[in-house]
């Protein structure tokens, strides 16, 4: 009797789990000009999402600083230069900048930061990349996000 009645608590239950799991992901970067994935992919059922990023190398951020920072693909370029302006006091991101997304402030060596972000300022017909903005990293360090399902 009790297994007919946790049976369908059980079957409920999972979907609201692997919902969860979708919506977040981890990224980490080293000592060297990488992050671990070239691509990432935002599923557009989840409300939110969260990136989870992690420095997993041992120099300063301010000679191997990463950030994960996300903004349209047409965008990188001069968010980046905007960035490299406003310095490693502003994480070398321009302030307050709409082209932002989304991001995580600059990390040194065994730091990490979470970033949550709503998926409704996403346009399903943009294309999005993720990079960071330490200067001289875009160019090695950046990645596409997939919008999915
Ligand atoms: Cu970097």
């Amino acid at each position: 009797m009790r297994f007919y009645l946790l049976l369908p608590l059980a079957v409920s239950f999972l979907p609201m789990v692997a919902i969860a799991d979708d919506c977040e992901v981890s990224i980490s970067a080293g000592d060297s000009m990488s992050f671990n994935t070239r691509t990432m992919d935002i599923p557009m059922s989840c409300e939110q999402f969260t990136v989870n990023f992690e420095h997993t190398g041992r120099l300063p951020k301010g000679g191997m600083g990463h950030n994960w920072v996300m903004t349209q693909s047409s965008d990188v370029q001069e968010v980046v230069k905007a960035g490299t302006a406003a310095g490693l006091a502003n994480n070398y991101l321009p302030a307050d900048d709409s082209r932002v997304v989304a991001a995580t402030p600059m990390l040194g060596g065994g730091e990490k930061a979470s970033v949550t972000f709503e998926t409704s300022s996403l346009n399903a017909n943009s294309s999005y990349t993720f990079f960071c903005s330490f200067p001289g990293h875009s160019a090695m360090m950046r990645g596409s996000v997939n919008l999915v399902e």
